[in-house]
């Protein structure tokens, strides 16, 4: 007998539309009344918020950790956290970068709010019980459950507005797949380095380049206060040319800077060698994050950065998405 736990926090998979199609949140959540029947798996429900995820926080990411921690001393044999899917990527990694790797914990969403013809939020629950409750995905870090796909919380993405296949993992593609008689796994994760923490830095932002961006953008954020800055810049890494006087600045006030792709698929990487490129910017100190989005590498460094990480070994940290 498998004992999971559902953590439940808000989200379109908790949500109703009304006649013309408007959703909003419910006081109780309409999952808690849908019958999931299993002789070998009894199942525990727990609201522990009631948020659209656009109003998830970090520090609402910290309270699910710590939920999640004690639920791994009271013998549960796996974790299920329903959540909205405009920010489940980042609580999923947040989780994943934080928390032992043994049990299974499981994220999921809907795309239709529960009294929508065809939602997929009681369908998404049940495959995210059975991923759970899998002895195959013990041992497989945070993972990602929707539309009959399993994917990694490192790499999953949301790309699609309202499609119910919106998460997709760039480059490398799920790890598994619900089926109609069983969990299918085809695809191992490297593991990567945890780091407990129990506090949040804050101010670790996150700028996306474009063609002309000016160097103000950049300037801005050399405050005292600032802690960190991802960049999602051009192709494998590069920036427009009146940034990079900023971003030397930025550097020589000890603000790190991490350099991920805008790029859907690929990972970034230092190429060329001139001012503004790659080569360039790794030259003056900025630290590229292979394989994260700018959402994920953002996560990483704020972690990172909370747990007291600085100059080299945060730069080891950050510098690759499986250190
Ligand atoms: N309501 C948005 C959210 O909470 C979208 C969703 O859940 O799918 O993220």
């Amino acid at each position: 007998m498998k004992k999971i736990l559902a953590l439940h926090t808000g989200g379109t998979i908790s949500m109703s539309a009304n006649d013309l199609g408007e959703v909003s949140t419910n006081e109780e959540n309409p999952l808690l009344d849908s019958r999931f029947i299993n002789d070998n798996i009894t199942l525990t429900n727990e609201t522990v918020l009631n948020k659209p995820s656009e109003h998830i926080t970090p520090a609402d990411m910290l309270i699910i950790q710590k939920r999640v921690k004690e639920a791994e001393t009271q013998a549960y044999d796996g974790v299920v956290i329903t959540h909205g899917t405009d920010t489940l990527e980042e609580t999923a990694y947040f989780l994943d970068l934080t928390l032992p790797n043994h049990l299974p914990i499981v994220l999921t969403g809907a795309m239709r709010s529960s009294n929508e013809i065809g939602s997929d939020g009681v369908y998404n629950f049940q495959s995210a019980i059975l991923t759970a409750a899998s002895d195959e995905s013990l041992d497989k870090g945070v993972l990602v459950v929707m539309n009959d796909e399993i994917h990694t919380a490192r790499y999953v993405t949301k790309t699609h507005t309202t499609n119910v296949d919106t998460f997709r993992t760039p480059t490398f593609g799920p790890i598994g797949l619900v089926g109609k008689r069983g969990i299918h796994y085809f695809q191992e994760l490297i593991q990567q380095t945890v780091v407990p923490i129990d506090h949040l830095k804050h101010n670790v932002y996150l700028l996306k380049a474009y063609a002309g961006m000016p160097a103000s953008l950049l300037a801005c954020l050399d405050q005292p206060e600032t802690n960190g800055l991802v960049i999602e810049g051009l192709g494998a890494g590069n920036m427009p040319l009146e940034t990079v006087q900023a971003i030397q600045q930025l550097l020589d006030d000890q603000i790190p800077v991490v350099m991920v792709s805008r790029c859907y698929n690929g990972v970034a990487e230092p190429i060329y060698d001139y001012p503004g490129g790659g080569i360039d910017l790794e030259r003056m100190g900025v630290t590229f994050c292979q394989g994260l989005n700018g959402p994920k590498a953002r996560i990483k460094l704020l972690i990172g950065i909370s747990a007291g990480l600085k100059g080299q070994s945060l730069r080891d940290y950050i510098s690759n998405a499986v250190s």
